[in-house]
């Protein structure tokens, strides 16, 4: 079927060859903003975007406002007939979804080896079988574990510890090898601690960045789990988002079966993040140290050369701004509760 642009006959648009997106966890912190991103881009291209996610830990507040601009479809990965429903008549796919935090798999290894091994080989079986050509797959920095050698290169052996990174870690194999046993394209993000807006502060199993800030924002002091000198390669989500759409777009060649890390190319040590984040909520009292967190790793830092080489990554947004635009974000969301304090 072909649609004329009226009043610019050189605009034809074959329906044929329009794209059909479909991006699991995009009512998640990283997903969220991987949907709304794609249908900012996408906009008067005909192209379609649907949307999954089962609301575990993602919010509908985080697409309530798109609503209407794509399909939503409620879904757990762990349904497997539901889960090749949703795939169906889709061409690329954005796989975010998935149970995060390495101390809820090292709490609870069941639920998320479930969620996250099972659900993507459901995601991978539903891709197959609708003839999906390319899948963008949300892996892990935790694959790396405690080994030596820094920065981390993609070449490095995986030695992850607690389950959740094993679990992150199957899944890319199994991408890799529906790559090559199947022929569809798969491009694996490692992300290196990605923070910013949407990311749940308020859970035990929230990531460090979102839960300092809103500790500080409450008056509480944070707990810090060790001597605060491991390092993380803190990246912001607008940078993580970027690296999606750039891997989705790049020549087959340049990514299909491939790893790549993404983040900044910079160590940050939690003892300095809190002081950072201290200064930008003028908060004045010290941290609390408590014991090592079980199935934690002591450093993170990446080499980001193989993502710059292969779709042209740049983490555009530096840690610094980041962390501005996160504060800036939660300070807004959570103005109500924290000026009637
Ligand atoms: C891992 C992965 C990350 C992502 C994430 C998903 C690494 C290097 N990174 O993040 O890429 O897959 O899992 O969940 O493996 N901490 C405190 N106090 C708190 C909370 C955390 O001190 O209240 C410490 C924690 O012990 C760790 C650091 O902060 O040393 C970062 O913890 P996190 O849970 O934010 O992320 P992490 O590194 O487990």
């Amino acid at each position: 079927m072909r649609q004329i642009s009226p009043g610019s006959p050189e605009r034809i648009t074959m329906k044929d060859d329009m794209a059909r997106y479909l991006v699991t966890g995009c009512a998640g912190f990283i997903g969220s903003w991987i949907i709304e991103t794609l249908l900012e881009k996408l906009a008067g291209t005909g192209d379609t975007v649907r949307g999954l996610d089962n609301f575990e830990t993602g919010k509908r507040e985080n697409f309530a406002h798109l609503e209407g601009l794509f399909e939503f479809v409620e879904c757990d990965l762990r349904d497997a007939a539901a889960t090749a429903a949703a795939c169906e008549g889709v061409d690329y796919i954005f796989h975010t979804a998935a149970l995060p935090s390495v101390p809820r798999s090292v709490k609870d290894p069941r639920t998320s080896h479930e969620a996250n091994i099972d659900g993507t080989f459901n995601l991978l079986e539903g891709a197959r079988a609708a003839g999906v050509k390319r899948v963008v797959y949300s892996a892990s920095s935790s694959a790396y574990g405690n080994q030596p050698g820094f920065p981390r290169v993609e070449t490095m052996v995986p030695m992850p510890i607690a389950p959740y990174p094993v679990q992150k870690l199957m899944g890319e194999f199994y991408m890799k090898s529906y790559w090559q046993v199947y022929g569809l394209e798969t491009v694996c993000l490692r992300y290196f601690n990605i923070f910013g807006p949407r990311q749940v502060p308020d859970s035990q199993y929230s990531g460090v960045m979102a839960r300092f800030t809103l500790q500080m924002m409450r008056g509480e002091r944070p707990t810090i789990f060790g001597d605060g000198e491991q390092g993380r390669d803190f990246t912001y989500v607008a940078n993580a988002v970027m690296a999606n759409l750039l891997a989705m777009k790049a020549a087959p060649e340049n990514v299909a079966g491939k790893v790549f890390n993404v983040a900044c190319g910079e160590r940050h040590t939690l003892n300095k993040t809190f002081h950072v984040l201290a200064d930008l909520l003028e908060f004045k009292e010290q941290p609390v140290y408590g014991p090592i967190r079980a199935g934690d790793i002591r450093d993170s830092l990446a080499d980001i050369s193989a993502a710059r080489d292969a779709f042209g990554y740049e983490p555009d947004v530096s840690f610094e701004e980041g962390l501005r635009r996160t504060v800036a974000w939660y300070k807004e969301q959570y103005a109500a509760e924290t000026t009637t304090r």
